[in-house]
C-alpha cells in the first residue's frame, strides 16, 4: 500500500505496514501487532511525543547502563522491527551485549530475529543457542545464554511483558523498561520506566550518552534522586490532564 506523505496520521501508517510486511515474513509475531496497537492508544493519549518525564527516565536507564558491569539489551520481534540499527547504535556507544529473547519462540524466527539484527549491523547477537534458564518464566522465554541475560546485571527491556519483567528483578538485575503504558506490570515493577515509544526512545537514549560517558557525578546523581513511581503518577496525570482538555 502505497502511503500519501500528507496524511495526517502518515508515521503511524507506514508503521503499522512496515510491522504488517514483517509479520508475513516471520519477524513480528501476530499479537506483536496487537502490542503494538495497544502502545499506539497510549501514544495517542500521551500526545505523541516525548514527555519530560520520560527524557528524564531515558537520562536514568543511560546512567544505570554506563554504570553496569555487564550492561545487556533484550530484543524482541517488535524492537528488531521498529528500530534495529538504533538498537546496535546504542549497543556499540555504550557498550552493550545484545540477546533476541521471544516470548513466541521457535528456533525459526530466533534465526529470523538474530539474522535481521545482524543485517542492521550488529557484530554479536546473543540468543540462538541458549546454555541458560531465568527461574520464574513458565515458558521458553525463560531461555537464556549465560554470556548474556544470566550474567547481566542491567536489562534495557523494551516492550516487555510484567512476567519477565518480575523474573530479571527477582534474579536481581537492574530493569529498565521501555513501555508507552504507565499502568503495565512492567512498568510498575521496573527500576526505571520510560513511558515513551520504542523509536523515540533509543535515539533520545543515544543523545545522551556523549555527556553522561564524562561526567560520573551526573551519572551518580540521576540515579540516586530518581523515583519511578513518581515519575510513572506524572504519566498518569499527563494521560488525564489531556482527556480532560479535550
Ligand atoms: O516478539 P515476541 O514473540 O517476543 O513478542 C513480543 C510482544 C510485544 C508480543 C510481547 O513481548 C508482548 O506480548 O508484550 P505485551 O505484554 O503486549 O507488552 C507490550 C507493552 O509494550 C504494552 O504495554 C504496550 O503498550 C507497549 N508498547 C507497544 N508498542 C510500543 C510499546 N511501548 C513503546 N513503544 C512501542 N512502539
Amino acid at each position: 500500500m502505497v502511503v500519501s506523505k500528507d496524511h495526517p496520521r502518515y508515521r503511524s501508517l507506514v508503521i503499522r505496514e512496515l510491522l504488517a510486511e514483517l509479520n508475513k515474513a516471520g519477524l513480528v509475531s501476530t499479537t506483536g501487532l496487537i502490542a503494538h496497537g495497544r502502545g499506539e492508544a497510549f501514544d495517542y493519549l500521551l500526545g505523541e511525543t516525548t514527555n519530560p518525564n520520560a527524557l528524564e527516565a531515558e537520562s536514568v536507564a543511560v546512567a544505570y547502563m554506563l554504570e553496569a558491569k555487564n550492561p545487556l539489551i533484550s530484543v524482541n520481534g517488535n524492537v528488531a522491527a521498529l528500530c534495529p540499527r538504533e538498537i546496535v547504535s546504542l549497543s556499540e556507544i555504550i557498550p552493550a551485549k545484545i540477546e533476541v529473547n521471544l516470548f513466541h519462540r521457535t528456533d525459526e524466527r530466533m534465526e529470523r530475529v538474530c539474522a535481521h539484527m545482524e543485517a542492521m549491523g550488529a557484530k554479536r547477537v546473543l540468543g540462538r543457542n541458549p546454555d541458560a534458564k531465568l527461574n520464574g518464566i513458565a515458558s521458553d522465554r525463560s531461555l537464556c545464554t549465560r554470556e548474556g541475560i544470566l550474567m547481566a546485571d542491567v536489562v534495557l527491556v523494551p516492550l516487555e511483558d510484567g512476567d519477565r519483567a518480575e523474573a530479571l528483578l527477582h534474579a536481581g538485575k537492574i530493569v529498565l523498561a521501555i513501555d508507552l503504558n504507565p499502568l503495565s506490570r512492567t512498568s510498575k515493577a521496573a527500576t526505571v520506566t520510560i513511558v515513551d515509544e520504542v523509536t523515540r526512545a533509543i535515539p533520545n537514549m543515544i543523545d545522551s550518552v556523549d555527556e553522561l560517558k564524562t561526567d560520573l557525578s551526573k551519572r551518580r546523581s540521576l540515579i540516586s534522586t530518581f523515583d519511578n513511581k513518581a515519575n510513572l503518577k506524572k504519566s498518569v496525570q499527563m494521560i488525564c490532564k489531556r482527556l480532560q482538555k479535550d
